[in-house]
């Protein structure tokens, strides 16, 4: 338990990471942490870029990305999917009722509502009136993400027994171009975990964490014997190098082992919840000045 830690991006980890330490201060297990915190921010319909009440895409439908992976390597996840609001359940099923790793789109709401989920309305009126602002203006401003689109959440989790476990879930970059999928579902991008050395998990522009694997690249730099904050700073400066300066925002959050954690981000105002025996407290992100 001294170890203990749940770690989770923006504002609303501070919601999801109270119901992910209720979990794991009851030596319950991290994976199951992992799922039931994020699921809050889900369900809440103020958050705009997951679940029930996220921005629509460029037709105007909420669809949902996600995924999850344990202590012993197990991943899934489901993408493009549509009307269901706990979409990391559906990839936590994906991991354990199929053989298979990422199922999207029709195929991921027909194995969902084999498995019991119930189709469910996903935009709220909030959402209904962004979309309707964005589709007046037509443009793709890629400061979007920084001004409006703050919310994707990613959570990674050491519990009592000291495993490691994480998930990502979101409904993806506000007015996405339908069809478009981002980082969160993809495992090594959105999240990694390798129980051995940490876990790592994205947030912000998809596509700039995709291109350099994001998590795995931070969980491969712990794996080589770098701090989780090290790794995350290492991480974000690969995608300065590139993006010389990126009008974009992307940031990392890290845990290992020892209960240590890390969190990185290309610009200012990220924001990410950290719970452990210690503290309960949101953090303002460090980034280059
Ligand atoms: C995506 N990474 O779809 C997500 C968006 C996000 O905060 O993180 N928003 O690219």
């Amino acid at each position: 338990m001294k170890k203990s830690i749940v770690l989770s991006t923006w504002k609303h980890g501070v919601e999801s990471n109270r119901k992910a330490w209720e979990i794991i201060s009851k030596n319950g297990l991290a994976i199951d942490a992992v799922e039931q915190g994020v699921m809050v921010a889900e369900a809440d319909p103020e958050v705009n870029s997951v679940g029930y009440g996220g921005v629509p895409d460029s037709e105007g439908n909420v669809t949902t990305d996600a995924c999850i992976m344990d202590h012993l390597g197990n991943c899934g996840a489901v993408a493009f999917l549509r009307n269901i609001k706990h979409t990391i359940s559906v990839a936590r099923k994906v991991m354990e009722e199929s053989p298979h790793i990422l199922l999207v789109g029709d195929g991921a709401l027909k194995f969902a509502l084999k498995k019991g989920f119930k189709e469910e309305n996903m935009i709220t009126e909030k959402a209904k009136v962004k979309w309707a602002e964005w589709k007046k203006k037509q443009e793709h401003d890629e400061m979007f993400i920084d001004l409006h689109n703050h919310d994707t959440i990613g959570m990674i989790a050491l519990d009592s027994k000291n495993n490691l476990s994480g998930s990502c879930t979101t409904s993806g970059l506000a007015c996405k171009q339908y069809g478009r999928v981002g980082d969160s579902p993809i495992i090594g991008a959105g999240l990694y975990v390798d129980n051995k050395y940490g876990a790592a998990c994205a947030t912000g522009k998809g596509e700039a964490v995709m291109e350099m694997s994001g998590s795995f690249l931070i969980v491969e730099l712990m794996r080589q014997g770098k701090s989780p904050q090290k790794a995350c700073e290492l991480a974000v400066e690969r995608i300065i190098e590139k993006h010389k300066n990126p009008p974009f925002q992307v940031g990392f959050l890290a845990i290992n082992k020892d209960g240590e954690y890390g969190a990185y981000a290309v610009r200012e105002n990220f924001q990410y919840a950290v719970n452990n025996q210690k503290e309960e407290k949101l953090i303002n992100c460090q980034y280059p000045r």
